[in-house]
């Protein structure tokens, strides 16, 4: 039977999507790659693997006889915008060589992951919807609106399954984040379970779309396993579970620890923030794949505290 390579193992989502893929169909069917030498599932196969280098991807493909890709690696918004050309070359280039790698070994399926940075200023800030203004900022989120089109594109003109989902920030204990802008939501919570204060380097009442990453797994799961003739979007689904601010995260987390002291000092991450919706409309999602989140915010909250408490953070610098 045919594997799957889950490209980005080690990453934010990697890490616990590549647990879960693992959970659903054995470490036999599942190979992950990453940047760095060393991958984090010790039961798994694992590639030390760039995915600008489309040689190697081939290979990696052709050795492991693999049929379908779950795309991951990325540069997150902030860093992209302090790294502008080395972002766009890994977020386009290695898509762009997933979705021709795919196409060459006929792949019965990709996966990629969009966002909600690919909405800009001109989007409804409250329930964004799924078709409709979208004039991204970052290099990030540029990097999204042309991989959607790019993935269409490709959908198109070669007949393939190349499915995906506008994720919100995305909240895990897992994996450290690598420079996002919805980031400040995680190291809030590592501050608070670790004892220290924390500064926000968004302004108290900055209102984002997110959600748990255990949701956002099994999203992705849902997606990938629904029958092609249920899926209607034309593109990236939009994806959503709550939205909150600042202050509205931190009044849950003083609810369970008092005396833990937020400073709110706004850096370039704000405009970031300001130029993406307060809340997205996944409707589209929940009729053509009845998604529904599981995790209410206190929930979120409760479980992330409740692991982070338990064990030091498990961090891995990324290269950058
Ligand atoms: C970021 N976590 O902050 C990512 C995400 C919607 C935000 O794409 O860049």
């Amino acid at each position: 039977m045919k594997k799957i390579l889950v490209i980005g193992a080690n990453g934010q989502i990697g890490t616990e999507l590549t647990t879960a893929l693992v959970k659903l169909h054995g470490a036999k069917q599942v190979v992950a790659s990453d940047i760095q030498a060393l991958g984090r599932h010790q039961e798994l196969a694992y590639e030390k693997l760039d995915v600008t280098d489309a040689k190697r991807l081939a290979e990696v493909v052709q050795q492991h006889d693999i049929g379908e890709i779950y795309h991951l690696a990325a540069a997150l918004s902030a860093k992209g915008e302090e790294h502008p050309e080395w972002a766009w070359n890994l977020n386009m280039t290695g898509l762009l060589n997933v979705l021709e790698v795919a196409r060459q070994a006929k792949l019965s399926k990709v996966f990629w992951p969009s966002s909600i940075a690919a909405f800009g200023p001109s989007t409804p800030r409250d329930n964004a919807p799924q078709v409709g203004a979208m004039d991204p900022k970052t290099v990030y989120g540029i990097s999204k609106l042309a991989g959607e089109h790019w993935c269409s594109w490709y959908a198109e003109k070669y007949g393939m399954d190349i499915r995906s989902l506008r994720y919100p920030g995305l909240i895990s204990y897992s994996a450290e984040p690598g420079g996002g802008t919805t980031d400040y939501a995680i190291q809030a919570l590592f501050a608070a379970a670790a004892g220290h204060d924390y500064t926000s380097f968004l302004d108290v009442d900055s209102t984002l779309p997110m959600m748990y990453m255990p949701d956002a797994v099994r999203a992705t799961i849902e997606l990938m396993s629904a029958p092609k003739e249920q899926l209607k979007a034309a593109g990236s689904y939009n994806l959503a579970a709550w939205s909150f601010s600042p202050r509205e995260l931190v009044d849950i987390i003083q609810q369970r620890y008092p005396s833990f002291k937020v400073a709110y000092q706004p850096d370039f991450r704000q405009a970031i923030a300001d130029a993406w919706p307060r809340s997205i409309d996944d409707s589209q999602a929940r009729q053509d794949w009845s998604w529904s989140p599981a995790y209410s915010l206190t929930d979120m909250v409760d479980d992330m505290l409740l692991h982070l408490v338990k064990r030091k953070p498990v961090t891995q610098e990324r290269a950058a």
